[in-house]
Formats: C-alpha cells, structure tokens, sequence
C-alpha cells in the first residue's frame, strides 16, 4: 500500500517531457535541463545559470543514474524486511509513543540534512518542534557550514555564505582561497578562477597543506601544517599593519574592535609563523602585500573551518578583510564557500538545534511568539535549544532512545565513526528516509523510500544565497513517497493520539502539515517575514523570471539583495566587530605513538558519504575506492610502496585502504577521502573534539600512524568503497 494519495504528491500538477532545473549535489546548484527519452530514461544536459555558465562536473552529468537503479528502494522496510506504508507508519508512531511515555518527549530525536529544499527543512524543524514536541534536532550542517556561520554571524551580524555573486571571484585582482580545493569541489567554478588569474596584474594565493588542482593552478600556494591557519592569518594581518597597509579610514568608519586585534597581532611576527605554520616568511609578505594592492576576496572552505578552533580561524580571515577595508567595497570581500546543495537555505529554516525559521533564535522570546503565530501554538509549548549533531549522537541509547534520521548518512561521514555506529546500534528505535540504503539505512528498524530531485518540486538557497527553483521531471515511483508527505503523515497519526502528546495539550488542530511543497514554501514566507533570512518576498514565480532572488527579500515589490554590507553591516550599530582571536594547537598533535597527521576532504567523483555516488558506474569506475596520500619520502621511510595496502589507525579505529604516494603532500601528513565505508571508512580515525561556539567537528586534523599491512593478511580487502549493496558495512575493528 502506497502512502494515502492526499499526501503523496510530489506538488506538480502536470509533468512535460522537459524541465529546467539544477543539480541534486553541491551549493553551485549548476542548471540542468532534464528530458525523459520515449523509453522514459532521463537525460541531463548542462544549461546556462550564473553559477556554472553552461559546464556541469562529472557528479553532475551522471546524476539521472540513480533515479532508476536497481539499489532503489521501491518498498518500506521493516528489520530489513519488505513491509507496506501502513505497517511502517503504525511500526514507527507505536514505538514513538511508547519512547516518550516512557522517556519524555525528548527521547525522540530528528538528524537533518544540508540537501533537503527548504520546504523539507522547514517542515522538519516543524515537525520536531510541535508534532515531538522534542527540542533534540540536529543536522549534518552542523559538520559542514557551523564555523563559518558562527564566525560571519559575530562579525557580520547575518551569515550568508557569499555576500556577493559568485562572478565578482573572476574581477578581483587578488584570490585567497583558504582550505577549498574547488577545482575538485565545484569544477564549473574554476572557470572565474581562470578569469581572475588571466586579470593584468592578478594574484592568486591558495593555502592547502596539500598542492591539489586548485593549488598547482595558482600563483601562489601557501603549504601549511594542517590546523595552523589562525596563525598564518594572524601573521599576514601582522605584515598588514607593520607594512602600513591597513585602512584606517574604513575601520574608523565601518567597524569596532581593531585596537585588541592590532594588539595581539603584534605578537604574530613574521619568524613565528613561520615557525608554527611552516610557511617561509617570503611568500606572508608576497600574500599580505598582494591582498592589500587592490580588489580582494577571501574565501574559507572546509580545510579552513572543520577545526575545533574553526570560528576563531574564520574570524582571523575576517579580520583581515577588515582591516583590508574589503567586505562591501565593490569587487571585493569575505565568503565562505557553502557545501552542500542546500546548505544555505538547510541552516536559515528550522533544522538546527538552535533555530526557529527565518534565522531566528529559538531562544529569543519575539521569535517564539511569532513563528508560533504562523504555527498556530502558543509559544511556551516551543521547545528550547538542543543538542548539536555530533553530541546528540554520542547521547544515543542513552537519554535519547529513538532517531529520525533524513537526509544523512552518519555511519559513514560522521565522526569517531566506530563509537557512533555503536550508539545508533543502541536505540530503540531508528528511521531512516532514503531513496537507497545507505550504511546508516542498514541499521534502521524501518527504512522509508522516498522521492528523488527529479520527482518532486522545491526550492533550494544556493552558495550566493540565490533561491533556486527544483523542478519535478516526472512522479516519483510506485511504493514510494515524499519527505513532505512522510512528515504530514507522521505528524497526523502522532497527533492527538500520542499519550505524551495528549498529556501535554495535544498537536493544536490549527497546525497543519502539508505535503504540497509550494503551500509549505507560502507557510515558510510568512514564518521568515521579518527574520534576518526574510523570504516573504521570494516567490516561485519570481525565481523562475529572475534566475534566482537573492535573499533577504522583504516585500513582493522589492528587489532581492546580491550584494550585501555596501552600506551597513547587519548588527544594530551598522558596524561589523573584528575580534581578538589567538592560535592553538590542534586538540591531538601528533606524538611519539601516532605521529603523523591526519587530513580528509574530498575526491572530485564522489559526493559526500557516497551513498549515492558510488552506486554510479562511471563515477565508481574513476574513484571506486580509498587510498591513503603519503608523500614518497614518508613513504620510504615506513617501507611503503605505491599500491601497497597500508594500515592507518589513531586513537579511535583504523582503515585499510592502498597507498598514493605523491609529492603533493606534506611529509608529516597523511590524506584520505571520507567517501567510502567499512574498512576504508576514514572516519573511523577522525576525532570528535568540537569547536566550543559552532560545535564543529575537528574533522580535518588528528594524530595517527602509518603502517604496511603484510601480503596475504586478511585484511586485504581493496573493495570497501564499492561493497556497498545490501551488506552491512563492516565493524571497523
Ligand atoms: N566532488 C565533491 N564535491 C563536493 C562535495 C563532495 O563530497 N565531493 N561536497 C560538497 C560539500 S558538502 C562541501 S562542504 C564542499 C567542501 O569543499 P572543500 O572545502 O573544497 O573540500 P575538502 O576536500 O573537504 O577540503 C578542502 C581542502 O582543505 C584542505 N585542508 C585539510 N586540512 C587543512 C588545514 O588545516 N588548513 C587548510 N588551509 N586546508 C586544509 C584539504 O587538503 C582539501 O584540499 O564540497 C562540496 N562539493
Ligand atoms: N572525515 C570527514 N568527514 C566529513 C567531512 C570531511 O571533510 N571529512 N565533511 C563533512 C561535511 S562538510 C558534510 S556536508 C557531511 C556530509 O555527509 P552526509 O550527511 O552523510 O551526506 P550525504 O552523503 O549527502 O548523505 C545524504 C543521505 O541522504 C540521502 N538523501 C539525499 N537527498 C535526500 C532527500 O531529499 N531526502 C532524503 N530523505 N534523503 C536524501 C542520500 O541518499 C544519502 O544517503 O560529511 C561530513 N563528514
Ligand atoms: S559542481 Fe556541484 S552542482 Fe555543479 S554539476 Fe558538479 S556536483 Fe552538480
Ligand atoms: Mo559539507
């Protein structure tokens, strides 16, 4: 039995052969136009947006080859076996209502994700908030976009990514991209990267403790020891002011804070950074002098920010934009470089723990009562703050007894990986809504098979903060369902049966759930009118006529905002806060026992946990699995061949997975991708110290050794990342 038809539809009323869209992975949201040939096999063709100007990346040509392949779920399952939507439905609200009878509401958690449309995230947050009444949401933003968010809400007073559009990157006459490999993340952004390095007189400075594309490609690459950025900043703010190159005039005007920052820089001298981050004074001075000699934009990615010191190094780059005078001066500024495909508009409605929609603060008593308003509840059944993603799943099995989990794949990208697939083997209950079965599926008590990007309409908040419009080409399949219509379900059978519901007032009948995307999308402009992120202007047909509205976009006949910070910064004095940030080491340096470092990132043919990815055959076929990148001298020093399979273990687990060795990389750190499971599972190694303000994850540095795994050992196993089908990702030790 399907889910009853009133909450099934995908939202399109009528499907035709064609449709102009944008890709299901990252935030560059690259347009597509999909066809359905007579056979109805679907077709991408790349089509002209302002992100991508006509390109599309491997991930992003290959994308239709999910939407009818055979690992598609079709069917819901229960204990892995095949189970109607009505048994599924009844499975999963008995067990809920037994949870918080016995344990309280809040023994019922929800894990979002940062490629859920913004109606998916709204609803979610929705969902947790007056259907569970639960305070424990999280998502996996929480892993991606949280340090950078934090840092540019502190100095900004608004986060949004890019604070301009993507094209002013090829105007400026000076880069610096700080921890974003883009050549391999976002390949049709390289495009204004080449722009802006053929400009007269061009500087382009990448800092990467590997030399990856985007590095070689650049005219300068800053090779530091990994988790050091915050001194390299501080440094080149120190060359800054000693060189007089600072503009006093616009931080006198514009901002607050220099003279404690100016205070602690002085103690950044050249030598000592060289000392703690390993890059020669020479190329400080060629980058503090190049950034000050004209346009300039800084960008942050990941390398920069999944530190448990990740805000305090983004507010480092940001001071230095400051001081530089760039952020809101024409061509230039500061942005991070946002992640996932709706990792933008995934953290302004609702999923995070902190949150009500529009960006508000779920503890600030205005934003209560109205989102409550819209909701139709009284604000003091809101709950409060919950806990941040990693912490809510080191509490499973604990206090929180049951997991809904859309839109993520923890056992693989989340990490101290080993330890967390523990506390998910722990609930009572786990959920799971995916369109395959991912490792984390594989645990599930009940699995639920929803639509794909193809099948269903939407909006998603790309990496400029442009509202995009996801098209439906055609129905989802037969046997499965929506996110939208999961939740309107849940939420309606929850309802006022729920014994711990009922004792507390019951779901009000005025809040309703909707399974049509467009009317979520209408509840989500009246629930972010007057928010930092104000949508109430954006409309479905306004973002078709004008490629995307740029938020925030307050009223139907204003305009939306692509520059933001040409007058006034958003905090109440107009003013953007430089603050006083000072260098730490990692939480785990290296040591006499595990005495290499650890980084992880990204390969270009392979997306996020490779839930989807490595069940593409051409994409399977460049990056079908792990390896571990060791510089040769390293290597030799380990005996350790090309190709030999090598054993990397830290603190937490270890991973097997062959050696790569290349020159690219520093001698005293190691690299591995975090795509793949099992025993190529890098997260099994990473460590879960959190940064103390965004709860970041310190996913790209920890302690760890290298070793040869002897031929014939029954570890050999090369196939981890490809073994994925059906089987249970191996326990990691
Ligand atoms: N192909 C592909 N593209 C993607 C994704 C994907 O999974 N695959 N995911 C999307 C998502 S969600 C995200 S968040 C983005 C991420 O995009 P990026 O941030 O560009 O990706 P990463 O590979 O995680 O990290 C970038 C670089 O940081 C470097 N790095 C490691 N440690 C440090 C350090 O201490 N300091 C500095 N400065 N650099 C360091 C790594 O060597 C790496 O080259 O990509 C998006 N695009
Ligand atoms: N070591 C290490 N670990 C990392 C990182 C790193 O750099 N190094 N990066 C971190 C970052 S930046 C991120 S963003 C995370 C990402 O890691 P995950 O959160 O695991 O991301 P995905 O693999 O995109 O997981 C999405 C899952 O949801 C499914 N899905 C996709 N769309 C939908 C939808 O619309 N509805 C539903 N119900 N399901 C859907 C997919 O099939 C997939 O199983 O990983 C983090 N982990
Ligand atoms: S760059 Fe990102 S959005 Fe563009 S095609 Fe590749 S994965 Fe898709
Ligand atoms: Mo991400």
């Amino acid at each position: 039995m399907a889910p009853p038809a009133d909450r099934t539809s995908s939202g399109s009323r009528e499907h035709s052969s064609a449709v102009a869209t944008h890709c299901p992975y990252c935030a560059l949201q690259c347009g597509m136009t999909l066809r359905a040939d007579a056979s109805g096999k679907v077709e991408v063709a790349p089509r002209d947006f302002p992100t991508n100007r006509g390109g599309l990346c491997q991930k992003g040509w290959t994308a239709a080859e999910l939407l009818d392949h055979p690992d598609r779920l079709r069917t819901p399952l229960i204990h892995g076996e095949p189970a109607t939507w009505a048994e599924a439905y009844d499975f999963i609200v008995g067990k809920i209502r037994d949870v918080q009878r016995d344990h309280g509401r809040d023994a019922v958690a929800v894990f979002g994700g940062g490629g859920l449309t913004n109606e998916k995230a709204y609803a979610l947050g929705k969902f947790a908030r007056i259907a569970l009444r639960t305070k424990n949401i999280d998502y996996n933003g929480r892993f991606c976009m949280s340090s950078a968010a934090a840092a540019g809400m502190r100095a900004f007073g608004i986060d949004r990514g890019l604070p301009f559009p993507l094209a002013d990157v090829g105007k400026a006459k000076t880069l610096l991209l700080v921890g974003a490999n883009v050549a391999e993340t976002m390949p049709p952004f390289a495009r204004y990267l080449t722009e802006q390095r053929e400009l007269p007189g061009a500087t382009q400075i990448v800092i990467d403790p590997r030399a990856t594309p985007t590095a070689r490609n650049a005219t300068l690459h800053l090779q530091p020891t990994p988790g050091t950025d915050l001194a390299l900043a501080n440094g080149l703010l120190h060359i800054a002011v000693a060189e007089g190159l600072i503009d006093s005039e616009y931080l006198d005007d514009r901002t607050t804070g220099f003279d404690d920052v100016r205070k602690l820089v002085a103690e950044y001298w050249p030598a000592r950074v060289e000392r703690l981050t390993g890059v020669p004074i020479a190329d400080l001075e060629q980058a503090a002098r190049a950034l000050s000699d004209g346009p300039a934009i800084i960008l942050t990615a990941r390398g920069a920010e999944q530190h448990a010191k990740g805000v305090d190094t983004v507010s480092a780059f940001i001071n230095l934009a400051l001081a530089l005078g760039l952020p809101g001066r024409p061509g230039s500024g500061y942005g991070c470089l946002t992640g996932q495909g709706n990792g933008q508009g995934g953290r302004e409605h609702g999923q995070k723990a902190d949150q009500l929609p529009g960006y508000r603060k779920i503890d600030d008593p205005a934003a209560r009562e109205h989102v409550a308003a819209v909701w139709g509840v009284d604000p003091a059944d809101l709950p409060g703050p919950g806990r941040s993603a990693y912490e809510l799943l080191d509490s499973l099995g604990e206090d929180v007894k049951a997991l809904l989990v859309f839109g993520s794949n923890p056992v693989v990208s989340a990490p101290n990986a080993v330890h967390v697939e523990k506390r998910l083997r722990n609930l009572d209950l786990l959920v799971v809504c995916d369109f395959v079965r991912s490792e984390t599926a594989q645990l599930a008590d009940v699995v639920l098979p929803t639509a794909q990007w193809a099948e269903e309409d939407g909006t998603m908040t790309n990496l400029e903060g442009r509202v995009l419009r996801r098209k439906a080409l055609r129905e989802p399949p037969p046997g499965t369902g929506t996110d939208l219509a999961v939740l309107a379900e849940l939420a309606h059978r929850l309802g006022p049966g729920t014994d711990a519901v009922r004792a507390n007032g019951g779901l009000p009948t005025s809040a309703r759930f909707d399974s049509d995307p467009r009317a979520v999308f209408e509840e989500l402009r009246r629930a972010s009118a007057g928010g930092l992120a104000d949508y109430a202007g954006v409309t479905w047909e306004r973002v078709d006529a004008e490629d995307g509205v740029f938020w925030p976009c307050p009223s139907v006949d204003r305009a939306g905002t692509p520059r933001l910070f040409e007058e006034r910064f958003a905090h109440p004095d107009g003013r953007a806060r430089l603050i006083a940030v000072d260098h730490r080491p990692a939480v785990e340096e290296p040591d006499a026992e595990y005495p290499l470092y650890l980084t992880t990132g990204r390969l270009l043919a392979q997306y996020q946990s490779g839930a989807q990815t490595r069940r593409i055959e051409p994409l399977a076929r460049v990056a079908g699995s792990a390896f571990v990148e060791l510089h040769p001298d390293l290597a030799a020093r380990l005996d350790i061949s090309q190709d030999q399979l090598v054993r990397v273990t830290s603190r937490r687990g270890e991973m097997t997975a062959p050696a790569r060795l290349t020159e690219s990389i520093r001698p005293d750190t190691v690299f591995a991708p975090f795509h793949f499971a099992g025993r190529q599972r890098v997260n099994s190694l990473t460590s879960p110290a959190l940064d103390p303000i965004s709860r970041m994850p310190e996913f790209k540095v920890c302690a760890v050794k290298v070793e040869p795994v002897p031929a014939r050992s029954g570890d050999s196993r090369e196939d981890g990342g490809r073994a994925h089908s059906l089987e249970l990702a191996e326990p990691s030790q």
